[in-house]
């Protein structure tokens, strides 16, 4: 939609429009604060990037409160546990003994569906496909935002800005260099994963540690199977055909489970190199930082996506409280709490990954000492316990 004015007023612009910014919009929206959401693809391209999987307990409060949660209720599917095998082990995890009770499965791509509805229903102005977005007066009262659509030029007047934009987005380029801390480390292996219309091998989601490497085993609904392998980060999706997928995933996974698997063509390919990344501050001026804009990190305690959802908690909190009060101060505090929990869970998420990624180059003493920390999480219920309020989400 090319907006017919160049010129545009509103009170908070949005740029990106992924999970974090359309959620952002609509809780915003609810609230009577107008907003824009700028997004550089197209809505088709937004909502058919298949990403995560599993949504905390928070997150599920989160969209119900925002009137995006229905389908999620309905067709989702809670799991109050996961199982963590180790060579040919496999034990559970009870996520109900941590105080986030339990976790929902069900893609991001139908909760960006979902999102993408609700905004239509409360008239959100979303404008797609926009280049060389552009912050302006980011310290002043009237700050403004500039993009173009196809060479034609517009201008936002707004209150605040929020940087929604991913981990290729633009929006942290905004603080300056000499005050922002980019900190980031690069695992030395990847995720390669397939989605198959295929029975799940089990109603559950098994991470599995293995020497030959990490493979999870997940799941859409009853009749679509989510897997992931541990590769090199010098692997191409080229060399990876269905068969070789299948063939290396059932030696990761546990006898019990290998046994029974149902393989099948691969309807959906990728593969991602596992890094964290941490921005800080989130805020500059009249810009906020939410989402991968300001953090990712390894898939391997499904946090990403949760993660942003927490930043728009906060962040939606603060923009009402300023709308309600005309007090800044919740706004000013933002980056600080904000940045609280993310350290809490990329921590977490690396603590996860290194537990369960097979050490690089055939480190035998590596590889032991995971072993141990296996089994003595599988011997002891405060480890686990530990494990399942993790997994389950710190409280916002
Ligand atoms: P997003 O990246 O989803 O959205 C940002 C939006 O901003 C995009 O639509 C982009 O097009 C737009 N944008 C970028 N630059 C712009 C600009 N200059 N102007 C306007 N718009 C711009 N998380 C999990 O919890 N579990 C998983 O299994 C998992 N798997 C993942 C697999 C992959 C390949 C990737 C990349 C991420 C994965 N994640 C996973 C993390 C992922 O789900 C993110 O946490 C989630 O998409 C975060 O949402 P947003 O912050 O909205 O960022
Ligand atoms: C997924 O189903 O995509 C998924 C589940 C759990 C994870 C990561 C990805 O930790």
């Amino acid at each position: 939609m090319k907006p017919k004015n160049q010129t545009l007023q509103t009170q908070v612009v949005i740029i990106g429009g992924g999970p974090a910014g359309l959620l952002l919009s609509q809780i915003l929206m609810k609230a009577d604060i107008t907003t824009i959401v700028l997004e550089s693809r197209s809505r088709t391209y937004v909502q058919n990037r298949i990403r995560a999987g599993v949504i905390e307990h928070g997150s599920m409060e989160l969209l119900c409160n925002a009137n995006v949660g229905e389908r999620l209720l309905k067709e989702g599917s809670k799991h109050s546990g996961i199982l963590i095998s180790y060579e040919n082990k496999a034990f559970r995890i009870n996520l109900s003994s941590a105080k986030g009770k339990s976790v929902y499965v069900y893609g991001q791509t139908e909760i960006t569906v979902d999102l993408y509805q609700a905004q239509e229903k409360i008239g959100a102005t979303i404008i797609h496909n926009v280049k060389n977005v552009l912050i302006q007066d980011i310290n002043t009262k009237k700050p403004h935002v500039k993009f173009e659509i196809l060479g034609q030029k517009y201008h936002i007047n707004c209150d605040y800005i929020a940087g929604c934009d991913g981990s290729k987005g633009i929006s942290k380029d905004f603080i300056p260099k000499e005050k922002l801390n980019f900190h980031h480390t690069l695992y030395p292996y990847s995720w390669l994963g397939i989605l198959s219309k295929t029975k799940p091998v089990h109603k559950e989601l098994i991470y599995a540690s293995h020497q030959r490497g990490f493979a999870l085993a997940s799941m859409r609904n009853e009749n679509l199977s989510r897997y992931y392998i541990q590769v090199s980060n010098s692997e191409k999706i080229s060399e990876w055909p269905d068969e070789k997928i299948w063939n290396e995933l059932t030696k990761r996974l546990p006898t019990r489970f290998s046994s029974i698997i149902e393989t099948g063509s691969s309807i959906e390919k990728s593969l991602t190199t596992l890094r964290s990344i941490v921005v800080e501050p989130m805020q500059w001026g009249r810009l906020f930082l939410a989402g991968d804009a300001a953090h990712i990190m390894p898939p391997t305690g499904a946090k990403g996506l949760n993660l942003a959802f927490s930043d728009v908690y906060y962040l939606s909190s603060s923009l009402i409280n300023f709308y309600k009060t005309g007090s800044s101060k919740k706004l000013e505090l933002y980056s600080e709490q904000a940045l609280s929990r993310v350290w809490q869970t990329v921590r977490f998420s690396h603590w996860m990954t290194s537990l369960l990624h097979a050490p690089e180059g055939n480190n035998t003493i590596a590889r032991k000492f995971q072993l141990l920390e296996l089994e003595e999480i599988f011997t002891s219920l405060t480890a686990q316990r530990a494990l399942a309020e993790g997994y389950v989400g710190v409280q916002y």
